[in-house]
């Protein structure tokens, strides 16, 4: 693999509406952010990822971006902007912006001219078809956010447009090489602001199986999921090899892909040497147990067992393919340690074990706003209380599936996007600290225990785990092992054990007993240094003989 500047770096991901909100209107902002970048440096964090900030109508809380060269008002100016990138810089940071190309919002301009002429040239920026006589759909895909693909033009009761989002989000025609002309002059437009580069969003779609067909359906509805679209989709790599070339790679951008459905036998091509992308998340652990059903189908609190399937099989996957982003929850996901540690079992032990496991991993850590406190999942009391579109969709397919309302609101509980979406927990103060006003998404009421500023005073924080795990990653004696160095299992086969070696120019191995039970595990061979430990101060620890005795929920981190 060809060294690269972003290799050993640390990222961290905010969702700026619910991170901190600087001016008391309830919604997190650009100022809210810069505010806390000591915070994030202290972190150890090098690379800071927003999620869109873009003018939109919010339908899709940004995704669905209406102006890509304008910050909306309430998440600041474009003054703002500069200023946070100015002073991440002089921090020595790097910041990311999303970049939201396989669809525009329904008010982009482009989309605006394209109903108002939709044989012009806008109307070639998207996928419009007329509407035949027998009023059947172009195809017969199912939209990620419930119903077909398809909907009415509007002002054209004759013509039909694609969304494989919502219907705010209508998809940009890439085959067109005029919007690919836009995008391209766009991304080079914020890096040459100083950007570091972008986080690139459900790219995979941007490459249609064209002329539009039916697949075969997949639930009472008729419709087919869209993966079975993707799996006959050629040529992606003409688009991402051209965007690679025209505006990533002359300013050495930074890139990180949200790529699923990705063939076998692409990795190289994607994120191997001058692959399409810097880096793309590894979500086997995300994707484990969910089915094409909905939600209703889909596996919680996971096994420790399936956890560590998911990690070990991926990271054998990529070997030295690539370098891939490790994550343990995002802004679409549940809370890593809700969906990852049973219920009885979830306490700073267990939360900082899981930590520990991910970030030692072959790959680029990503944290998530409020990870790196151990926030959790929200319980819901009522429908009323979601805001996000998938999970209104989700409901009424768990109620189509059989379940009743209750029912329905517990399936959806477990896998809202809005978990990820609370207000980030500061202080124990009104609002947990995220603003003064209304916060536009409802607190988790647990911010009284879990917040910031508890575990800036406490020595055996979760937060403070978070920040020796970084700090053993850039310490000069280890950087290279745990960068490059090859990933290996160790015992495999022990239940509720999770342990494997990084090898390079040292030879480290992590130990974690993902259990309340006490383990005793034999050691491969001599330990000459205990790095991390999250019961103990490992500095004051006698050194282990030829076993080691983990108590519940212990994780380490030796050198042999
Ligand atoms: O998500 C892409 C995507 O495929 C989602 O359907 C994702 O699998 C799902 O939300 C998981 O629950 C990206 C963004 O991350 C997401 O927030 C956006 O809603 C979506 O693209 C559309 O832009
Ligand atoms: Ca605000």
């Amino acid at each position: 693999m060809k060294k690269q500047w972003w290799h050993d770096k640390t990222a961290y991901q905010i969702y700026p509406k619910s991170f901190y909100d600087s001016n008391g209107d309830g919604i997190g902002d650009i100022s809210g952010i810069i505010s806390k970048l000591d915070y994030l440096k202290d972190l150890g964090v090098d690379i800071i990822w927003l999620s869109p900030v873009y003018q939109s109508p919010l339908a899709d809380q940004g995704y669905d971006i209406s102006d890509y060269y304008k910050i909306d008002p309430r998440f600041g100016t474009m003054e703002d902007m500069e200023e946070l990138i100015r002073q991440a810089k002089e921090r020595d940071m790097y910041i990311l912006m999303d970049l939201v190309v396989n669809h525009c919002s329904d008010e982009h301009e482009w989309f605006q001219k394209a109903c108002q002429d939709p044989d012009g040239k806008y109307g070639n920026f998207f996928y419009i078809k007329d509407r035949n006589e027998s009023g059947d759909l172009p195809c017969n895909w199912r939209s990620y956010f419930g119903g077909p693909v398809w909907d009415e033009l509007p002002g054209h009761p004759d013509k039909q447009y694609l969304h494989v989002f919502h219907k705010k989000q209508p998809d940009l025609n890439w085959e067109n090489p005029e919007v690919r002309e836009e995008v391209y002059k766009n991304i080079r437009w914020w890096l040459e602001k100083g950007l570091g580069g972008f986080r690139i969003d459900a790219i995979i779609n941007i490459k249609k199986k064209l002329p539009f067909s039916d697949y075969p359906s997949d639930r009472e509805d008729g419709l087919s999921d869209i993966g079975n679209m993707l799996l006959g989709a050629e040529g992606i790599g003409e688009f991402l090899g051209e965007m690679q070339r025209e505006a990533f790679a002359p300013y050495q951008a930074f890139t990180v892909g949200e790529v699923f459905n990705l063939k076998e036998n692409q990795l190289t091509e994607f994120i191997g040497d001058g692959g399409y992308f810097s880096t793309m998340f590894d979500f086997e652990p995300t994707l484990f147990g969910k089915s094409g059903k909905g939600w209703h189908e889909a596996r919680t609190e996971l096994t420790p067992e399936e956890y560590k399937s998911c990690i070990f099989h991926s990271q054998k996957k990529i070997g030295d393919a690539g370098m891939i982003s490790n994550i343990l929850e995002n802004h679409d996901e549940p809370r890593g340690v809700s969906h990852y540690i049973r219920r009885s079992d979830r306490c700073d032990a267990s939360k900082k074990l899981l930590a520990g496991v991910y970030y030692m991993l072959k790959g680029i850590p990503f944290i998530y706003q409020g990870q790196e406190i151990g926030m959790e999942n929200m319980v819901f009391s009522s429908f009323s209380q979601i805001d996000d579109v998938e999970s209104i969709n989700q409901y009424k397919v768990a109620q189509d599936a059989g379940y009743d309302e209750d029912e329905a609101l517990k399936i959806v509980s477990a896998f809202s996007r809005d978990n990820a979406r609370t207000p980030m927990q500061w202080n124990a103060s009104r609002n947990a600290g995220f603003t003064d006003g209304t916060p536009w998404l409802k607190v988790n009421p647990n911010y009284s225990e879990i917040n910031v500023e508890e575990q800036e005073k406490r020595e055996d924080s979760i937060l403070n785990f978070y920040r020796k795990l970084a700090a053993v990653r850039k310490d000069p004696a280890y950087k290279e092992t745990l960068v490059y160095g090859s990933m290996e299992p160790y015992l495999k086969e022990e239940k509720n054990l999770i342990a494997y070696f990084r090898k390079g120019e040292k030879t480290l191995l992590v130990l974690a007993n993902f259990q309340k039970k006490p383990r005793c595990v034999s050691l491969p061979g001599g330990c000459s240094r205990i790095l991390l430990d999250n019961l103990e101060d490992c500095r004051q620890m006698e050194l282990p003989g030829a076993k080691v005795q983990l108590r519940g929920y212990e994780y380490m981190l030796l050198e042999l």
